[in-house]
């Protein structure tokens, strides 16, 4: 047992938190520190649109919560930091940050994966990498920004979570699970791939080389924070931990499942739907299936492939509310259970979906592609939503068993998404599979312990860490019940 606490900073795409945990008995206890909204804002960038992260305003978030973990529950062994993968911020070489860091749903990318390509063949660049093509990963975008005054500015490139840390205590570093989501990291060797380097380079002029960090792996003690932070905030003596700070290696960690017979869903704005591994595969098939090697914390494996999540709901949830119509997702979400099922499905992987705007009639409009009759009403779209995303966690977890050869034989589920019981049943009824939900806060969780395990306070590696995850959530079981007919044919009216 230990008093000491931990104070995890976790970004999600819409909304950031601090939480402050402590361990007792081998559980974890935690306390919400902070809550605060995250939203992108949109601006003119020559002659477009350009959607940029609010990141000072996210950055005041993280102190308002720190400043309650150091006054209200310290003493604060220390402070891990996760966010979402990819996007980063360019340092000038005074330390200070060059513009507002780049949404990953911006088109900025726009016709430079087909450059790089050029370089470095699709099935090359997978074979080193091991990472899914996302228009959006930071090779790319790093390419987009070729012959801007904001690149001959930059000196270092820092990903969210770094870049946090290093306002916080001063270093630059790259941890490995956000790295492992840039492209420009070797999937085999785990350092940065000098080809991928020079493949961008030839591609676009942009010389990524000097801009990297070095590397450090999560569990890695980085250091004190900025004195006059640690005073301020009543951190004195609260160390940076790196953990994993892509926030999906979190929420994995935090999975308490036995990784050997088991698929996990981390639910939020993305749908992370995968197996954990020791090595990754790099073959042609997985390339096809665009499943990515992610790193995991404790020299992992994340193979998983990003399903869009929730952002179809919450997207829109948004669009209604703007036209004027403003729908109680609690209600919504009891209606779409009356409707009746698999009546309208559409692939969720469609990059339609990807920008912000109008979802709903993104998704009647898919329908209507696919020969079927678009959602009549609101609760007809949250359905189609639903039973389009199990229908895709059902094809996902079965092409990762067998890219991978694992026999799967229940599906975990954290993060939001396990709240959302109709989702979380069909997903058992997809799959014909038991579901396992929970913890909502997997995420959290999965960077406190990290840094427990970090500093001493608890042994033992990932085992472990799951183990104090199972003993301190409630989890919900979901069996699976109806027919697999329904799902075959769904599938078969989107991928034949
Ligand atoms: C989830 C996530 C995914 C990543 C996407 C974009 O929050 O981190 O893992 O692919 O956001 O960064």
């Amino acid at each position: 047992p230990t008093t000491e606490s931990f104070a995890a900073v976790d970004l999600g795409a819409s909304s950031g938190r601090v939480l402050v945990g402590h361990l007792a008995d081998g559980r974890l206890h935690t306390v919400e520190a902070s809550r605060f909204a995250n939203r992108p804002v949109s601006v003119p960038a020559g002659d477009r649109t350009a959607l940029r992260w609010d990141v000072l305003r996210l950055w005041r978030g993280v102190l308002a919560g720190l400043r309650v973990a150091g006054h209200e529950h310290g003493p604060v062994r220390s402070v891990g930091i996760d966010t979402w993968a990819v996007d980063h911020g360019l340092l000038d070489a005074d330390g200070a940050l060059l513009g507002n860091p780049v949404h990953y749903r911006d088109e900025r990318t726009s016709g430079v994966p087909e450059r790089v390509f050029a370089e470095l063949p699709p099935a090359e660049l997978y074979a080193l990498t091991g990472v899914q093509f996302q228009p959006f990963n930071t090779i790319f975008q790093l390419g987009a920004t070729a012959g801007t005054a904001q690149l001959a500015a930059a000196r270092r490139m820092l990903l969210m979570p770094d870049l946090l840390g290093y306002w916080l205590a001063g270093v630059e570093v790259t941890e490995l699970t956000n790295a492992s989501t840039t492209g420009l990291l070797d999937a085999t060797t785990r350092t940065w791939s000098a080809r991928a380097v020079a493949a961008l380079s030839a591609a676009t002029g942009v010389d990524a080389g000097p801009l990297l960090a070095p590397l450090v792996a999560p569990g890695h003690v980085l250091g004190p924070l900025r004195p006059h932070l640690a005073a301020e905030l009543a951190l004195a003596g609260t160390e940076l931990v790196a953990v994993g700070s892509h926030d999906t290696a979190s929420a994995v960690a935090a999975v308490p499942m036995d990784p050997a017979r088991a698929a996990y869903i981390s639910s939020g704005t993305w749908s992370l739907v995968g197996v954990e591994l020791a090595a990754p595969v790099l073959s042609e098939a997985s390339r096809a299936a665009n499943f990515t090697n992610e790193l995991g914390v404790d020299g992992t494996v994340r193979y998983l492939r990003n399903v869009a999540g929730l952002w179809l709901l919450s997207e829109s949830l948004r669009t209604w509310a703007a036209q004027g119509r403003p729908a109680d997702l609690v209600a919504l979400l009891a209606a779409a259970a009356h409707v009746s099922p698999l009546a309208c499905v559409v692939d969720v992987d469609d990059p339609a979906f990807t920008p912000p705007g109008d979802m709903p009639a993104r998704i009647a409009a898919a329908a209507r592609r696919t020969g079927q009759r678009p959602p009549a009403d609101e609760a007809a779209t949250v359905r189609c939503i639903l039973d389009s995303l199990a229908l895709g966690y059902r094809r996902a977890i079965r092409q990762a068993a067998d890219l991978s050869g694992r026999q799967i034989d229940v599906v975990h589920v954290v993060g939001g998404g396990a709240r959302n019981r109709l989702l979380c049943q069909l997903t058992a009824d997809a799959t014909g599979l038991p579901v396992v939900a929970g913890p909502v806060e997997g995420t959290a969780m999965g960077n406190l312990l990290v840094q427990a395990w970090a500093t001493g306070a608890l042994p033992g590696g990932l085992p472990a860490i799951r183990e104090v995850v199972a003993a301190s959530s409630d989890l919900t079981r979901w069996e699976p019940t109806g027919s697999e007919a329904a799902w075959d044919a769904a599938e078969r009216t989107l991928w034949h």
